[in-house]
């Protein structure tokens, strides 16, 4: 029976033993289990209770500590972005640009700064899934030598919205339905097309939202973007207009939006795990920093205003120029302590980098700041090491909860002349080099109002809509058909309509036959529409920045008994030559028999490696094998869905009945298992998609 000797007595239920090594032995005091007072624990498996069969006592403040800090584990989540990953990585300036910017991270070539990014889904809670249709949030947090710079972004270079007082509205929108509580992660609902339709500001995102962007294959094949006009300010006191972009080295790739949901599916955590595993794996993710600068008079000759964040500058019209890159190369120790508790806020700028009017960032220079008091629960939420600056922060700010720091002698206040007493003074003001506002002129009637230059609300939905490929078109109008079938109020559906006929009418007679509806009469816009110059650069299909290769992608290569041994090897040697991660795949994750009879272990068991967990697939069988899994649905489902998905497909002679049985048609696509399939892996298959879906 329980004795109190040490582990190896009977501490279970069942009168078992437990075979725990006491550390009493080792001396070492990092070995020693304590409570967080430093007391060491001398039992780990059982409460104070008196006697053996006895009621626990208050006085365990052992148990009570453990269970008092489990029950508080969780915070408050963030009420948007709360799904997100993070890592840790470095910015590497390219070229100085002291010429329009003081801020020190941008002196000198060559030099690296500290940071720490995380990406995130917006509408789903923290433990929803990793690939819904949604907005990614992209926030950088720069440890620079003179403070922290965090450019709060996100994958897409406009905003739903114009002004923050909308904010809070648009995200009871899209967020689970108030009375319901579900759906979860979805903009797909009455509630935010009821919103979208009543506020034609929308529309310019809305396209965005309902195109390839946000549906993304990998975080780490996603644009970033600042939004918002910024200011860069030189030694000088000179200001320069800036926009920000992130370029992924591995260009941009999107997913199918069938693909998307099966992924939801097959693996939550996706984009958690691509990230995390290409950090380990040291296929460090990476983007370049580009600006884009310009002046008053510039800003002035454009048909919309630079401070709304619904408006791009295009990059046929203004190059981004490339100035540095971010790279990420190491995921945080610890998920809670890093990634939940990082704290980002658009209003921390270094001296160098200011603000501009846009009613959005206005806005969100409150919030942040705001939140994070709620979300952490105290003013010194600055001081957990994930958010503390890596230089030295000192001012007279003093206690609040959870005060980590503590500060000598009684001068808390500033001016103080306790230094010239021999006592500690403490820091001063610097108006040489402290941060100071860039002094903007401003006059003008305190109103509620949005100035008309804000007041077009189409032409550049239209811009981004007609630049589009041809397939990224048909994806942008059934995605709409799709969300709009979602809404049951009739109404809703005909009045967002009635918006995206001042789009393209081309598009909304598209979204109506698919939603076998009428085409309503367009809305009224508030400012006339204008065909504005395309912009090519806004494709992922057939744009800039869309790369055959794969690089950072991976091949699934499905095995069964009897596959043969070179086959496979040279399949695995190739694609790793590529820069693909193989991924190799049988019935059973312990292996396969092959065709010398060795034995080959698999890295996924067939069930549970769908195809959509990969980029393409290879089926390196035997008849036999090929035989065995005709009969299994999980392997037909796996060819059948590769080819919706529009991805390469390699085949062994023997793998032919699967395609066949999988209803796969020959094309560009579909090869040999030799080198024309890693050829063919690095892309998608566009022109086959008619074949294989109705598309509005
Ligand atoms: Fe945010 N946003 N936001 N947002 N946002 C938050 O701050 C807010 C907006 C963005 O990984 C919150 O710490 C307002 C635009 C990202 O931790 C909150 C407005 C852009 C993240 C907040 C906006 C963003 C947030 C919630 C309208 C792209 C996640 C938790 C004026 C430029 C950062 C938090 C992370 C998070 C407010 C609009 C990006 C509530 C009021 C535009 C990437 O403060």
């Amino acid at each position: 029976m329980a004795t109190r000797e040490g582990y190896d007595t009977d501490v279970g239920n069942g009168g078992e033993t437990h075979q725990h090594v006491p550390v009493e032995s080792s001396h070492k005091p990092e070995d020693h289990l304590t409570t967080n007072q430093g007391i060491r624990v001398s039992d780990n498996q059982n409460q104070l209770k008196a006697g053996d069969r006895g009621p626990v006592l208050l006085e365990d403040f052992v148990l009570r500590e453990k269970i008092f800090h489990f029950d508080h584990e969780r915070i408050p989540e963030r009420i948007v972005h709360a799904r997100g990953s993070a890592a840790h990585g470095y910015f590497e300036l390219f070229e100085s640009l002291a010429d329009i910017t003081k801020a020190d991270i941008f002196q000198r070539a060559g030099e690296k700064t500290p940071l720490f990014t995380r990406f995130s889904t917006v509408a789903g809670g923290a433990g929803s899934v990793d690939t819904p249709r949604d907005v990614r949030g992209f926030a950088v947090k720069f440890y620079t030598k003179e403070g922290n710079w965090d450019l709060v972004g996100n994958n897409i270079p406009v905003f739903f919205i114009q002004d923050a007082i909308k904010f809070p509205d648009l995200i009871h929108s899209v967020k689970m339905e108030a009375d319901r509580g579900f759906p979860q992660a979805a903009s797909a609902h009455d509630t935010f097309w009821d919103f979208v339709g009543l506020m034609p500001e929308t529309t310019h995102m809305i396209m965005w939202a309902m195109s390839d962007r946000t549906i993304p294959r990998s975080l780490r094949m996603i644009e970033g973007f600042g939004i918002h006009t910024f200011r860069f300010v030189n030694a000088a006191g000179a200001s320069t207009f800036v926009k920000f972009h992130w370029k992924p080295k591995l260009g941009l790739q999107s997913t199918i939006w069938d693909e998307a949901v099966k992924l939801a599916g097959a693996d939550p955590d996706f984009h958690r795990r691509d990230l995390f595993e290409a950090i380990q794996r040291g296929d460090f993710p990476e983007w370049e920093l580009g600006i884009q600068t310009f002046d008053e008079a510039f800003a002035d000759s454009l048909p919309y205003d630079v401070l709304d964040s619904t408006k791009i500058i295009p990059e046929e019209l203004l190059p981004v120029r490339i100035v540095g890159r971010m790279v990420l190369d190491r995921w945080p120790d610890n998920f809670f302590a890093e990634t939940e508790q990082v704290a980002y806020c658009p209003a921390n700028v270094p001296p160098g980098i200011d603000f501009t009017n846009d009613p959005l960032l206005q806005g969100r220079l409150f919030s942040y700041l705001d939140t994070q008091k709620s979300r952490l629960g105290t003013a010194n939420f600055h001081q957990i090491p994930i958010n503390a600056p890596k230089c030295p922060v000192m001012n007279f700010q003093r206690d609040g909860q959870m005060q980590m720091l503590q500060p000598k002698g009684r001068a808390n206040y500033e001016p103080n002349s306790l230094g010239e007493h021999g006592e500690i003074g403490g820091v001063r003001e610097c108006p040489a080099t402290g941060f100071a506002t860039y002094p903007a002129t401003e006059s003008g009637d305190k109103l509620r109002i949005r100035a008309s230059s804000f007041a077009d609300h189409y032409s550049q939905a239209r811009l981004f809509f007609r630049s589009l490929d041809s397939a990224e078109q048909s994806h942008l109008a059934s995605a709409i058909v799709f969300e709009l079938s979602k809404v049951s109020i009739e109404a809703i559906r005909t009045r967002v309509l009635s918006n995206i006929v001042n789009v393209d009418p081309s598009l909304a007679a598209r979204v109506a036959a698919g939603l076998a509806m009428d085409l309503p009469k367009a809305s009224e816009p508030a400012a006339p529409v204008q065909d504005l110059d395309l912009s090519p650069a806004l494709r992922i299909i057939r744009g800039p920045l869309e790369k055959e290769t794969l690089e950072g992608r991976s091949v699934g290569i499905l095995i069964a008994d009897g596959s043969d041994v070179s086959v496979v090897d040279t399949l695995v040697k190739a694609v790793t030559k590529a820069g693909a991660r193989p991924v190799v795949i049988a019935p059973k994750v312990g292996g396969v028999k092959m065709s010398d009879g060795s034995l080959r272990k698999a890295d996924g068991q067939l069930a549970g490696t769908p195809s959509v967990t990969v980029d393409a697939v290879a089926l390196a069988l035997s008849s036999e094998g090929c035989a065995a899994l005709l009969k299994e649905a999980a392997a037909i489902q796996f060819v059948m869905d590769a080819f919706g998905h529009l991805k390469a497909i390699g085949a062994s002679e023997a793998a032919k009945p699967l395609l066949d049985k999988a209803g796969v048609v020959a094309d560009a696509g579909v090869t040999g298992l030799d080198e024309a399939f890693v050829r063919a892996a690095t892309r998608r298959y566009w022109d086959r998609e008619p074949k294989v879906r109705t598309l509005a």
